[in-house]
Formats: structure tokens, sequence, C-alpha cells
């Protein structure tokens, strides 16, 4: 029988590496994704064979976090061997705009999660995606024992998920454990963040389609990793003899100027040329330093992450080089239309 792998999430960045990882360990998938009046699966739609088809191991089905009694009948019917619970609203920005809702969905949407898990009676063992958007204000470098001082509603949000996680570990015996994640890229990566979106500005700059772009603190540092290395070391956490917490990290420290470096010049742009400041994109309380400590990741779990932030701009500017040249006309409207009101 082959494993069978439950994610909330699946549709974002995250998830859809997590699906495709674990199809390829041979697990039979379920994603929970929310019902939209459009399609919301390009992430996924590569990883598309239909369900009728005998050969499917990926299956999606309607809910929400804010819908508990949807979660607990569903973990009911497909009772999975393992739970990762990746959704979330995770825009940091966007939290001091939704507070109520990124409260909701990123914070009690993880203890709806773990209820469900209690309460359908089921023997799984839950992922839990933390953040080191949690350690805030603590200065670096942060490991699994850096004190919490969250800067957003976000951040506040997840130390309640991580807290809740623990509870549930701690009550109920529960196989729960806490993926403290820093940041992690991709050419996946939502187009809003600030990597993908200096990586898109790049692509339509070279193109000759746009000439600057709008942002906001140039000053704060990052730890940034490859997404699709670190939905392995999700995977190695729930392998693990015991339930524990983990930081997934490279230990790299780089500045958002020194990321727009990267990757303007791997475009032969020079970056001053083409950024302009716009103060709504500052942060009401901005995290000024976030670079992980993975050594315990490393010790316990063997997990190494080999793709340093260079490295990922590199790989991010190709991808979107070659997404503009493959779309055209409705990628550069994309690029256009994202001002709109998003941060
Ligand atoms: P993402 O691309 O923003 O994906 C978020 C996912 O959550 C999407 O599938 C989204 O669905 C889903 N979602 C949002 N609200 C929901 C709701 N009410 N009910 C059900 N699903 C909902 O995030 P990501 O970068 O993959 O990150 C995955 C997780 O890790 C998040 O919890 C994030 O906070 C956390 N994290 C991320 C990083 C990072 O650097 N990427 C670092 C640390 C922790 P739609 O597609 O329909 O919007
Ligand atoms: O790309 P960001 O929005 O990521 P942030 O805030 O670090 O959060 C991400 O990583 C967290 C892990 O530490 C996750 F939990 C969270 O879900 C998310 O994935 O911003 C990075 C930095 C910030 O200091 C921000 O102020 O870039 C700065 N920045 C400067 N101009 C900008 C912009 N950020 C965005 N999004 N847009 C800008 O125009």
């Amino acid at each position: 029988m082959a494993r069978r792998a439950f994610i909330t999430g699946i549709t974002g960045q995250d998830g859809s590496y997590l699906a495709e990882f674990l199809l390829g360990k041979g697990y039979e998938v379920h994603g929970l994704i929310r019902r939209a009046s459009t399609f919301n699966t390009s992430r996924i739609n590569h990883l598309y064979v239909d369900p009728h088809d005998e050969a499917a191991q990926l299956f999606l089905h309607y809910g929400d976090l804010g819908d508990g009694a949807r979660l607990v009948s569903l973990l009911g019917e497909l009772r999975p061997d393992e739970v990762y619970n990746l959704a979330a609203q995770s825009h940091v920005r966007v939290s001091f705009d939704e507070p109520e809702h990124t409260g909701d969905v990123t914070g009690v949407g993880s203890m709806r999660m773990l209820e469900a898990v209690r309460m359908s009676g089921i023997h799984t063992r839950f992922y839990q995606a933390s953040s080191s958007e949690m350690f805030g204000a603590s200065p670096p470098p942060q490991n699994e024992q850096t004190s919490f001082w969250p800067r957003s509603p976000y951040g506040a949000a997840k130390v309640y998920s991580y807290w809740v996680t623990r509870n549930y570990r701690e009550a109920y015996g529960m196989f729960a454990v806490n993926g403290i994640l820093f940041n992690h890229e991709s050419p996946r990566r939502g187009e809003t963040f600030v990597t993908r979106k200096i990586t898109r500005a790049v692509s339509a700059i070279k193109a000759g389609v746009q000439d600057h772009v709008y942002l906001g603190n140039l000053d704060s540092v990052r730890d940034w990793g490859y997404a699709a290395e670190y939905v392995e070391g999700m995977w190695r956490m729930l392998q693990a003899d015991e339930p524990d917490d983990y930081v997934l990290a490279t230990g790299g420290s780089f500045t958002v100027r020194d990321f727009l470096t990267a990757a303007f010049a791997h475009a032969g742009l020079d970056w001053e040329k083409h950024v302009r400041f716009d103060e709504r994109y500052l942060r009401p309380a901005e995290v000024d330093a976030l670079v992980g400590d993975a050594s315990k990741a490393r010790e316990r779990l063997g997990w190494v992450p080999t793709v340093d932030t260079a490295e990922l701009a590199r790989i991010m500017v190709d991808a979107d080089i070659e997404a503009l040249a493959c779309a055209g006309r409705p990628w550069i409207d994309t690029v256009r239309l994202e001002s709109w009101g998003t941060k």
C-alpha cells in the first residue's frame, strides 16, 4: 500500500514542490484547495493525471482552513499517514492590512487542523509550517533555542501555531512537529515577495517592456534558500523516530540590495538605474535580520542545502526570462497589473 499524505496549501509554492517530492517517493497525495472563480492550480497542473485513470496518485479536495467541520470530515475519510499544514495567509506586509484574517487562517487555522486530526481519531504525523518570522527582532543567528519576538500579525499568528502544535504533542502525544523555515524561494515564488518581484522585473526590463520597479526597504537581511530543497527537510522531520522542532536555513546573509545586485548583474543590468522607492512597501515594523543556524537539522536529519542565494537569484532570473519569452504579452500584462493594491 502506498503511504498517503495530505497537504494543505498544495497550490502554493511549497505545496507544489512537496507534492512533486512525495509523488516521486511513491506516495498517494491528497491536497486541500480553495474554491475560486478561476483555476488556482497553475503550480501543480504539470502533475495532473485524470483521477479516473488508475495511475492517478494526486487528488484534490475543496476546503478551507476557516472551515473546521470540513477538515474533520476530510481527514476522517482520507485517514492520511502524514499531514503537512502549509496553508496560510503568508504575506507579512499584507498581514498588517488584514490582521484579523491572518490571525484566523495562519493562526487559528493550524489549531483547526490539529483538532481535526484529534477529533477524527486518526494516527498521523503532523507537520506545521512555522517561520523564521517568529524570531522577528531577536538578533541572528537564530536557532531552535532563540526567543520569539514577532514583528507582524503574521509573525504573531505563526507563534500561536507553533505553540499549539507543541501543545498537541505534549497534551495528546501526537507526532506533531514544527519546521521553522527561513525564507525560501524559487521560480514558483509568489509574485509579490521581494525576490520574485525583482526577478520578474529584471526579465521585463531586459526585454524592454518595463523600465523600473518600485521597492521598499533595501537594507533588511535575509537567508534565502531554494524551496525545492526545503520540502525534503519537511519530509525528513516526519520520518524521525521522535517528534521535534527544527530550523531549516542556509546560514547565508544577504540584504535586499545584495539580491538586487546579483539578479540584475546576471542579466547584464545595473539595478541602480531601474529601482525606485515607494513607501507603501515599508512595514509598520520591520524584521531587520534573519539568518538561520540549521545545525540541528544537519546533524539529526542529515538535511544539507546546496543552493546559495547568489545561485538562487540566477535560477530565478533565468526562469523568468524564459517565462516571458514563452508567454509574451499575457505575462507582461501580469507584471503591469501587479501593483493593483498589492504589497
Ligand atoms: P504560499 O505560496 O503563499 O501558499 C499558501 C497556500 O495556502 C496556497 O496554497 C493558498 O491557496 C493556501 N491558503 C491560503 N489561505 C487558505 C485558506 N483559508 N484555506 C486553505 N488554504 C489556504 O506560501 P509558501 O511560500 O508556499 O509557504 C508555505 C507555508 O510555509 C506557509 O504557511 C508560509 O507561511 C510558511 N513559510 C513560508 C516561508 C517561505 O519563505 N516561503 C518561510 C517560512 C514559512 P491559494 O493558492 O488558493 O491562494
Ligand atoms: O519577500 P518578503 O515579503 O518576505 P518576508 O517578509 O521575509 O516573509 C517571507 O519569509 C518568511 C520567513 O522568514 C515567511 F514566513 C513569510 O511567509 C514570507 O514567505 O520581504 C523580504 C524583505 C522585507 O524586509 C521587506 O521589507 O524585503 C523587503 N522589501 C523591500 N521592498 C520588500 C519590498 N518586500 C516585498 N514583499 N515587496 C517589496 O516591494
